[in-house]
């Protein structure tokens, strides 16, 4: 290696300390890393450079280090005796605690009365196994409701696959609706194939109400109205399907209600020029985007959060999918890649003799929302507060903030307020840890085990080994699961000396074994393109459903319509509020890092300078952003990158009970969020909100 500075000081960071791979869990793309320590002491940090995400890291993950030493996280089990007022307690009393309280809720209302939430932790799935096959609740739940659950339905029902990931690289001509690549880094591996694709001379158009960071990278941005983008997309096929742009051949082949389709969007009279007056694009512009989408090989179209915050982003994300297959296109170079995972199996095997029994449908079943991929988590309070489908009575929330991250928050307070017994599985005394009956410290991604899907290209697998003991009294998830199974029965199924041994479980199919990815962190299989040719694609008819039959035998329209969003600006309230986030923080996982925090510590709501000038709103000023359920002070930023009625707040700052550095800085938004719920989907719309703002 030729010496730089950079390297000589990092040659003398590293120099005796202890390598061991991990995995950086700040944001959900959890890139994988190798992890320096000397001396209980995280020293470095950098990305693998082996696996197939080339190394990548964000200044997130590289702030994370703090993490390990942050003296406001959680130190040990406590127990709630009032507002803001904890009493420290021992694991052992905990347990004995919680395996109690579970009993007393089966007798009493049946074991569908407890559930679990948790958010993009892996090793959820031993409280998964404990909760669903030893204990009989069939409410085990992640927070995608309050995410891409819009994506992920209609992504599931047209392509038969959950997730789809990009082959940017190979692009030529990619168009980006509602996803923010270069600011909300969704996988910063990917955000790398888009500017390697941009430097190849791609075309990206981006299709945004604000100038995003990907927008000012694209070739062209198009300020479409807020909540109409099925409508432009709509169009697009219009023109492909008048114009015969598709690619015939594959769409015999390999979709599902090909012909149906077709007729459907002009007998719809989805025009160009109809679209024009309904998204303030001109019709010029879609039928010429439609042409070069459909002109250029290959191509893409993607969306991910920005059309699935509105009540009818279900069927706008259906339709991305299907241009994508009018274009002959999906699971091909340079399009969206049907990703194959890993073959990791549980941890824990339950013996059929010993598995409960579950007795009612899940929740979001009974609930009316028979395909939602999770939980309708706006619909809980429903449950708990007035036993709307049936009545909930516990709550576990592990990795999860929903008092803060949920709409609504009154009613998600008072939904917490209500309940029998909960328990916050966090790293910090969060919003809603500080609600609960019972806080429990989880060990940070630096001092537990983990082995995890990879939302790279090919399928792979990645694994993390504590780096440092854990922090205080912190415990893994699956020593603390682990504890409750002990005391309520179950301690043989979840037998272990250390965490190799039901790691080595999981990876029991990997053709890498543990010893091999404890070397290497990873292990990577192949990216195979076209893989449908071989065996079609999961859905019900085994090709790629225009015509949905999972929407028709659930007595939805099979095919993707266009209606207006539900929520609209009027009189009094003018504007309308879309929510997007910041590079340099993830969620409300960040805010309380110093280095962050110094990057941004305060979040701000953006306007148009017009809209401003008009208002006698000067940048940096305080404005109140009033909606009809409420009203917040944040800073004003001005900017001629937002569409004019539109105010676009940044999400993730505003914390109120935490005792940390970000106490009290910036502003919360979600309370003057009102419930809007996809009514296929159970998705949250976060933007189905109309506001007025004025300066203070
Ligand atoms: N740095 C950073 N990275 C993150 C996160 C983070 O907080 N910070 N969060 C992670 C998580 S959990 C997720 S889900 C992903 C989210 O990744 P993205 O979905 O890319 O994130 P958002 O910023 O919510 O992007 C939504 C975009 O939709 C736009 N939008 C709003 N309304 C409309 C509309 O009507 N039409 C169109 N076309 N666009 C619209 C918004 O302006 C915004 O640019 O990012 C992940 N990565
Ligand atoms: N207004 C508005 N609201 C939004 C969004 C928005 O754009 N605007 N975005 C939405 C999106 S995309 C999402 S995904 C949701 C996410 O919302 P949540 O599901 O609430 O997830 P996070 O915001 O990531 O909060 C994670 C919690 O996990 C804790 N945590 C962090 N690391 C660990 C760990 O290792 N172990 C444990 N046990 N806990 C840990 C943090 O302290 C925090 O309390 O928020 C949604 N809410
Ligand atoms: S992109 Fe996400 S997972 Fe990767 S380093 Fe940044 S925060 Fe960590
Ligand atoms: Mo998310």
């Amino acid at each position: 290696m030729r010496e730089t500075a950079g390297t000589t000081e990092t040659l003398a960071r590293i120099r005796d300390a202890e390598m061991t791979p991990g995995i950086c869990y700040v944001c959900p793309w959890t890139c994988p890393t190798e992890v320096f320590t000397r001396g209980g002491d995280v020293v470095y940090v950098r990305g693998n450079t082996r696996a197939s995400t080339r190394g990548s890291r964000c200044v997130k993950g590289e702030a994370s280090h703090v993490l390990a030493k942050d003296p406001n996280r959680l130190k040990h089990p406590m127990k709630r005796l009032g507002p803001n007022e904890f009493q420290r307690i021992t694991w052992d009393e905990a347990f004995t605690l919680i395996a109690r309280k579970l009993g007393e809720i089966k007798a009493a209302w049946g074991p569908e009365a407890v559930a679990y939430l948790w958010h993009l932790d892996p090793n959820s799935v031993f409280a998964q196994v404990f909760l669903t096959e030893c204990y009989g609740t069939p409410n085990y739940y992640g927070h995608t409701s309050a995410c891409e659950q819009d994506r992920r339905l209609a992504a599931l029902t047209v392509l038969g696959h959950v997730f789809p990931v990009h082959d940017y690289e190979h692009s030529k001509f990619i168009m980006l609706l509602g996803i923010n690549m270069l600011g909300a880094n969704q996988s910063l591996f990917e955000s790398r194939g888009l500017l390697q694709a941009l430097s190849q001379g791609t075309r990206l158009v981006v299709v945004d109400p604000a100038l995003t960071a990907t927008a000012e990278k694209a070739s062209e941005w198009v300020p479409i109205a807020p909540g109409t983008d099925g409508a432009l997309l709509l169009a697009m096929a219009h023109t492909i399907v008048t114009e015969k742009l598709y690619d015939e051949p594959f769409c015999r082949q390999w979709t599902h209600g090909f012909d149906e389709f077709c007729r459907h969007v002009v007998e719809r009279g989805y025009t160009a020029d109809w679209a024009q007056g309904v998204t303030s694009v001109e019709a010029a512009t879609i039928r010429r985007l439609a042409r070069e989408f459909a002109g250029t090989k290959p191509a893409m179209i993607e969306t991910f959060k920005g059309l699935g915050n509105y009540s009818n982003g279900l069927d706008a994300s259906r339709v991305v999918y299907i241009l994508n297959a009018l274009t002959g296109q999906v699971d091909g170079p340079g399009n969206l890649i049907l990703k194959e995972w890993a073959p990791l199996q549980p941890p824990v095997t339950v013996p059929e003799a010993r598995k409960a029994k579950i007795g009612k449908p899940p929740l979001h079943v009974a609930m009316g929302y028979p395909l939602a991929p999770d939980l309708p988590t706006q619909l809980l309070p429903d449950a708990v507060l007035e036993g709307k489908p049936y009545p909930v009575k516990a709550l576990f929330f592990q990795c999860t903030n929903p008092a803060m991250s949920e709409p609504n928050t009154e009613r998600y307070l008072a939904m917490l307020r209500a309940l029998d017994f909960s328990v916050a599985i966090d790293t910090y005394m969060s919003e809603t840890a500080a609600e609960c009956h019972l806080v429990l410290p989880e060990a940070s991604f630096y001092e537990r085990a983990e082995v995890r899907q990879s939302l790279a290209m090919p399928p792979e697998a990645i694994l993390c080994v504590p780096a440092l003991a854990p922090y205080h009294e912190a415990r893994p998830v699956y020593e603390i699961v682990r504890g409750i199974a002990e005391k309520m029965g179950y301690g043989d199924l979840f037998r272990w000396d250390s965490w190799e041994e039901w790691a080595r479980r999981i990876v029991r199919d990997l053709p890498a074994d543990l010893e091999t990815l404890k070397r290497t962190g990873f292990w990577s299989g192949e990216v195979r393109y076209h893989k449908y040719r071989e065996g079609g694609f999961a859905t019900p008819t085994g090709k790629i459903e225009l015509a949905s039959e999972s929407f028709a035998k659930h007595g939805y329209n099979a095919l993707p319509e266009y209606r207006d969003r539900k929520v609209l600006p009027d009189a009094a309230y003018p504007f309308q509020l879309i929510n997007t986030k910041f590079e340099t923080h993830c969620n409300l996982t960040t805010q309380n890092n110093p280095i962050l925090l110094r990057i941004r510590g305060e979040n701000w709501a953006e306007l148009n300078t017009e809209d401003a000038r008009r208002l006698g709103i000067a940048d940096g000023d305080r404005i109140e952003v009033e909606s009809p359920r409420g009203k917040v002070g944040i800073q004003a930023k001005v900017r001629p990158g937002v569409r004019p009625g539109v105010v676009c707040v940044r999400h993730g700052h505003g914390f109120g009970h935490w005792q940390g550095i970000a106490k009290g800085r910036g502003s919360h938004i979600n309370p003057i969020l009102d419930t809007n719920v996809n009514p296929i989907s159970g998705g949250i719309g976060y933007n189905e909100c109309k506001v007025r703002i004025r300066k203070v």
